[in-house]
């Protein structure tokens, strides 16, 4: 539960917010829906001044999002151990607490940046702005954002990432894109983790787990994958690659407009945003 997206706001305590209710903080229900809504707006704004950073240094950045405990470091590790060499990768790691996958990460030798989170049950853009003053863009090719483990509310912040990636493991179940769609929508790849484990639980059917997926009006491509036993691996290095090549293509198409940032006249590029 955190404090600032409204996911503490349900239908059993919203009248606390109304007038009259005990814990009025606010003159109306409506007004805590605008402050929300600015919040987002607010965001979405830091978002996109983001992004315009990663496209200044044609560094591709993908936020992986799953529940907890999903595979998301796991999948991190063995990405740079099959994609090191060829690539220069950073992560950074979003955790209520503790740098521990932080750690992980650097024991492979590549740049990973901790934000812990404290009570937010998600990242947002101002956390990686800020994750991106201690990170000089032009010296990778892409950054891995991994964000709080949690199905719900992270899906709701943009963090100026240029794709979304959705891990759906198979100790979960395959009904999740049905209870969680509005997490899978978002998701331009879904990775159904673990799938060393289908063989012992089989009640995980991979082609159900897609059509709940259809259900919900995504077609995102699905790659199942064990960062166990790299079943899978190629298909997701191969779409990672591919990200990549689509991004720096777009951008020789649309190439920026630097006068806009509106940082640009105070700093030089690199670590300064
Ligand atoms: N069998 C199997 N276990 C896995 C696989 N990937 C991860 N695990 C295990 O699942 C547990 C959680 O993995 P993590 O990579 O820490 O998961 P996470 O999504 O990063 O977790 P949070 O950051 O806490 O949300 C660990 O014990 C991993 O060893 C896999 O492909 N197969
Ligand atoms: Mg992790």
């Amino acid at each position: 539960m955190c404090d600032t997206c409204g996911c503490n706001i349900t239908h059993g305590n919203e009248s606390l917010i109304k007038p009259g209710g005990k814990l009025e903080k606010t003159e109306s229900g409506r007004e805590a829906v605008t402050v929300l809504h600015s919040l987002l707006h607010e965001n979405d704004h830091t978002a996109q001044h983001n992004r315009e950073h990663f496209d200044q240094h044609n560094v591709l950045a993908i936020n992986l999002m799953s529940s907890p405990g999903a595979g998301k470091t796991a999948l991190l590790e063995a990405t740079i151990q099959q994609m090191g060499e060829g690539l220069r990768i950073a992560v950074i790691e979003g955790d209520l607490e503790t740098e521990n996958d932080a750690e992980r990460i650097r024991k492979h030798g590549v740049k990973a940046i901790q934000i812990a989170t404290g009570s937010a049950c998600h990242l947002d853009a101002h956390m990686i702005h800020d994750a991106l003053h201690n990170l000089d863009l032009s010296e990778y090719d892409i950054v891995f954002i991994e964000n709080v483990g949690n199905l719900v509310c992270p899906a709701s912040f943009d963090l100026g990432q240029h794709v979304n990636v959705a891990l759906l493991s198979v100790p979960e179940g395959d009904d999740k894109p049905a209870k969680y769609p509005v997490m899978f929508r978002t998701a331009d790849l879904v990775m159904i983790s673990k799938c060393d484990l289908l063989p012992i639980l089989d009640d995980f059917d991979p082609e159900r787990a897609k059509k709940y997926l259809r259900d919900i009006a995504s077609d995102a491509p699905v790659i199942a994958l064990s960062s166990k036993n790299l079943a899978g691996m190629n298909n997701w290095i191969e779409w990672v690659t591919q990200q990549i090549e689509q991004r720096i293509a777009y951008l020789e198409e649309n190439p920026l407009q630097t006068g806009h940032h509106h940082h640009h006249t105070h700093h030089d590029d690199n670590a300064v945003l």
